[in-house]
């Protein structure tokens, strides 16, 4: 048995073999397998050819950063099992995973793998997958948990914990790579300090050739009022507090699905809400109440495991919104009077029943977790509160068209014109906007800019905190929004629903350069 691990753990090293893939290389296909693969991709979500031509037990190179190779970790450590839930996922990519596990990870580390089969609807994930993990782990390493009901992946997660014995539990997606020596720093830190939820940086697999992209470096999680996890930089205060790049980052939250705890401290801190269907939102809610109950997380820049990001799901969602109802029940429970926040994105939502959720707030009372502000102000203070320490919030109104400041539902995620729309009464999200006192004209993330002369568009970017092109004065008096230039004010001159608003001469004695702000705080 035990010379078996050894053999497990001895394959990591064989050398590439010129076959596809090796080494995490792209790999693309002739014309005829191309259009075969593109047939496949809406059911499999990714490539499926591509992976099938490539070794389950594929050689990676070293992902760390340079800074991670000099360190060492103690011989001693506790032993982890790792978790992998799956819903029809496809068996090439979900097998990779557990290969790279296996023989990644030295035999003392690796207590188990248990594979939990959400009710999977595809016969390669059933009887043929018992009979190739029989074979390829014979000695019981690898188990397989069937579920005949849909669990969905947080119910599903619950289900692999409560059957691992091992001291540590690690979470990973079912299509994941785990690369050299990425279970050292966990299992380290781990021992240091159990009360540390830690996540491995995440590098991107392609989901087209499923090309490993190494040196993805570091970043921080974060997340929007409509409790949709974000990437970020890793922000000054933290850097300072670090003497290598090799240390630990303290991050507000995880993207959810790679990341390892202390299983007995996984529980004590109340595992996951099971009252949360399918996918989305338990990735906050866990990172909220870490925070808050006591804990901490940390990303490790030393511990590289790769995930295929996939822009769909190979399984169906039950008809159900499950991530705006699971992000209620974290908001209701976790946020206190923030959950303000979301509803303005979700004001749907407010009386929809998300079921019962008394037994989390009992456990936040019992854990007697901090308060929602507390996190804010300690473990992300660089996140922007739309309608706190601000001059004012809500619609800019003109009144003499009807017309709002208007997002038009644009995706935040870059940049983009700045239209109008006719004012919804505050119903909108997408109409809702800050002015601070630094006299920004913002959203969560974007900033009204331009660069101040006539006829040239308004946009929404990245706020950069610098004033200049992102200075806009409100002159009480004539009601005008002046750019800092004080020259061109914002107008809705000939503007109808959907145009993107202009700047103009300033004339203070033009209706349409007339803008009301909705709910004065502090003007
Ligand atoms: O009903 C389901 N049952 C399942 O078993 C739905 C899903 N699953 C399985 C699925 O087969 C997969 O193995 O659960 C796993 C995660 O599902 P994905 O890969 O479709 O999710 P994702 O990668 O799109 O989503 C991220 O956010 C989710 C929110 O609920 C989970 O936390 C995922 O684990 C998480 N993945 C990551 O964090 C990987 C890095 C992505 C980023 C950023
Ligand atoms: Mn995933």
């Amino acid at each position: 048995m035990r010379y078996r691990r050894e053999r497990y753990y001895k394959a990591q090293l064989r050398q590439p073999n010129g076959k596809p893939g090796e080494l995490g290389e792209p790999v693309y296909l002739n014309e005829e397998e191309q259009t075969k693969a593109d047939s496949l991709f809406s059911k499999e979500t990714f490539n499926v050819i591509v992976s099938n031509k490539i070794a389950m037990d594929r050689t990676l190179r070293d992902a760390r950063p340079n800074e991670c190779k000099s360190q060492t970790y103690p011989t001693k450590l506790p032993n982890a099992s790792v978790v992998i839930v799956f819903c029809n996922e496809a068996p090439s990519a979900l097998l990779r995973t557990v290969h790279s596990v296996v023989n990644r990870s030295p035999p003392n580390y690796l207590h188990e793998v248990i594979l939990v089969d959400d009710a999977s609807e595809r016969p390669e994930v059933g009887p043929e997958l018992d009979e190739y993990v029989s074979r390829v782990w014979p000695d019981g390493l690898v188990k397989i948990i069937r579920s005949k009901e849909r669990l969905g992946l947080i119910r599903g997660k619950m289900k692999g914990a409560r059957a691992a014995t091992g001291d540590v539990l690690i979470f990973l997606d079912a299509h994941c790579e785990a690369t050299f020596m990425w279970i050292e720093p966990i299992l380290t830190r781990i021992s240091q300090d159990r009360t540390i939820v830690i996540c491995p940086m995440i590098d991107s697999i392609s989901d087209k050739t499923l090309q490993y992209f190494y040196g993805g470096g570091v970043a921080v999680g974060g997340f929007t009022w409509s409790l949709h996890f974000t990437w970020r930089g890793v922000p000054e205060r933290e850097m300072k507090t670090r003497k290598s790049s090799a240390d630990p980052v303290r991050s507000p939250t995880m993207a959810g699905g790679l990341f390892a705890v202390d299983r007995s401290y996984f529980f004590e801190l109340g595992g996951y809400d099971p009252g949360m269907d399918v996918w989305g939102g338990e990735n906050l809610e866990i990172s909220f109440r870490t925070w808050m109950c006591g804990g901490s997380l940390e990303f490790l820049p030393c511990s590289r495991v790769g995930h295929i990001f996939r822009a769909a799901h190979p399984y169906s969602f039950l008809q159900k919104d499950t991530h705006g109802l699971n992000s209620k029940r974290l908001a209701e429970v976790w946020m206190d009077d923030y959950k303000r926040l979301y509803y303005i994105h979700r004001s749907d939502l407010m009386d929809k029943d998300a079921g019962d959720y008394s037994d989390r707030v009992q456990l936040r009372k019992r854990l007697n977790c901090k308060s929602f502000k507390w996190y804010l102000d300690n473990v992300y203070p660089e996140k922007f509160i739309l309608d706190e320490g601000v001059r004012a919030y809500g619609m800019v109104q003109n009144p003499a068209t009807g017309l709002c400041l208007d997002t038009l539902g644009k995706d935040e995620k870059s940049q983009f014109n700045l239209g109008v729309f006719s004012c919804q009464g505050g119903k909108s999200s997408s109409e809702v906007f800050s002015y601070t006192k630094t006299n920004e004209l913002r959203r969560e993330d974007l900033c009204v800019d331009a660069i101040g002369r006539a006829d040239v568009s308004v946009t929404l970017t990245f706020c950069h905190g610098h004033k200049g092109n992102q200075e806009w004065i409100y002159d009480k008096a004539t009601k005008q929004i002046k750019h800092y230039t004080l020259t061109v004010c914002l107008d809705a001159r000939d503007l109808k629903n959907s145009d993107t608003v202009k700047l103009q001469q300033c004339d203070d004695s033009s209706i349409t350069q007339k803008w009301t702000l909705e709910k004065e705080l502090d003007m």
